[in-house]
């Protein structure tokens, strides 16, 4: 973006006070959410105008059965504070957990504010919705979250479901699911935008919410509904960790020499391998390298995807999309007098019933193996297969 030709822009200047950051700061923000959704040159700057000059959407924030981590992370960010950029972004007309209002007052706030804005505002649920005995479970002014739900969404312009309880069910719906949570999109019966992750990455919120400000549409999303600029990769695709796994080189408890040194968390049951999101990219926290959970020292638990997060084992090996490792690799260091030959192995491996190119391939692999510098005798580098 030409910042000069923003530089004495009165909107911006104007924007500067309200925000309480330097239009840079916020400039070069608007430029990084452009880069991250993949949107074409010029957008950066759109985004900026529609920040600076465009009416603030009214949203309507519902919760239901969650935690709150959702809107937590929204507020515990920093650098620029992400939570007043978000709240000067959006008129938050209705928060359940952020008003000062309460009972009567608050519902009347939400009654009057999508009235006022029928068809415009965006509602943005947070935590599953309970579906068992008539969703008698989770109830909100004398309402069913079943019946809020239908209500807020018939006149919404854009419905989005945050964090992977309304998303998907998430925490809640754990087996045996006894309150039937379900998602925001399964009560309403279609596939809605969805941002998953327990909680979710608060930068992937405010580049929908910009997004859809500056464009009056929401980001591409996938075939159930995640932008597809923040899940279209696998964490493992993305994680600084990969080069071990690539390697072999796996931690096998926690606290032992492999986790100290940072090796591929895998075999701890890292859930990376099966889960599509940008958390190694883009992090948690503004606190720098490696703050996120991989970084951390913790496997990945697959939050933000269903049928992974909260409903397979910590320890459970994940499932591998995009890689599957042989069963076993190739010893490339013997003690004398003890190893296998290229041609004993390649014989082996024809023996074993092993397909004709196989042999060959463990072949030329024995060649090309290196003994890595540390770990000798535990660890073993694979060569490329
Ligand atoms: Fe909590 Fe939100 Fe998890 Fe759920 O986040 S952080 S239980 S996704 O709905 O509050
Ligand atoms: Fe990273 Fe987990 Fe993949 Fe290992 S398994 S490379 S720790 S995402
Ligand atoms: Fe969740 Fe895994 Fe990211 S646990 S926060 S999806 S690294």
């Amino acid at each position: 973006m030409d910042e000069n030709i923003l530089e004495n822009d009165e909107s911006l200047v104007a924007l500067e006070k309200r925000l309480g950051i330097s239009r840079r700061s916020f400039m070069q923000l608007c430029t990084a959410m452009a880069a991250t959704m993949g949107l074409a040159k010029g957008a950066d700057a759109a985004m900026v105008a529609a920040v600076a000059t465009k009416k603030r959407p009214s949203v309507i924030w519902l919760h239901f059965q969650e935690c709150t981590g959702c809107t937590e992370s929204l507020l515990r960010a920093e650098h620029p504070t992400l939570e007043k950029l978000i709240l000067d972004v959006i008129s938050l007309d209705y928060h359940e957990t952020l008003f000062a209002a309460a009972g009567h007052q608050a519902e009347a706030a939400r009654r009057s504010a999508m009235k006022a804005n029928k068809g415009k505002y965006l509602l943005v649920v947070e935590g599953a919705i309970p579906t068992k005995d008539n969703g008698i479970y989770c109830k909100v002014g004398g309402q069913t979250a079943i019946e809020m739900l239908k209500e807020c969404a018939a006149d919404a312009a854009a419905v989005v479901a945050i964090g992977s309880c309304a998303s998907w069910g998430g925490m809640p719906s754990t087996p045996p699911n006894p309150t039937g949570a379900k998602s925001a999109g399964e009560v309403l019966g279609k596939v809605i935008p969805n941002i998953p992750g327990c909680p979710p990455n608060p930068y992937n919120f405010l580049s929908t919410v910009v997004h859809f400000l500056t464009f009056g549409k929401l980001p591409e999303v996938d075939h159930i509904g995640r932008p597809k600029f923040a899940y279209s990769r696998l964490i493992h695709e993305n994680c600084e960790r990969r080069a071990h796994f690539d390697a072999g080189r796996f931690a096998m408890e926690f606290g032992d020499e492999g986790h100290r040194k940072g090796y591929c968390l895998y075999k701890l049951g890292c859930k990376g391998p099966e889960t599509y999101a940008n958390c190694p990219s883009i992090l948690f926290g503004d606190v720098g390298n490696a703050s996120w959970p991989v970084g951390t020292g913790h496997p990945c638990i697959g939050c933000t995807e269903k049928g992974v997060g909260f409903a397979k084992p910590i320890h459970e090996l994940a499932v591998l999309k995009t890689v599957v490792p042989p069963v076993g690799f190739p010893r490339v260091v013997e003690e004398q007098g003890k190893g296998a030959s290229i041609g004993a192995a390649a014989l082996t491996a024809a023996i074993a019933g092993v397909a004709a190119g196989a042999g060959a391939k463990m072949a030329q692999n024995l060649g090309k193996g290196v003994k890595t510098d540390e770990g000798a005798g535990k660890h073993e580098e694979r060569a490329e297969s």
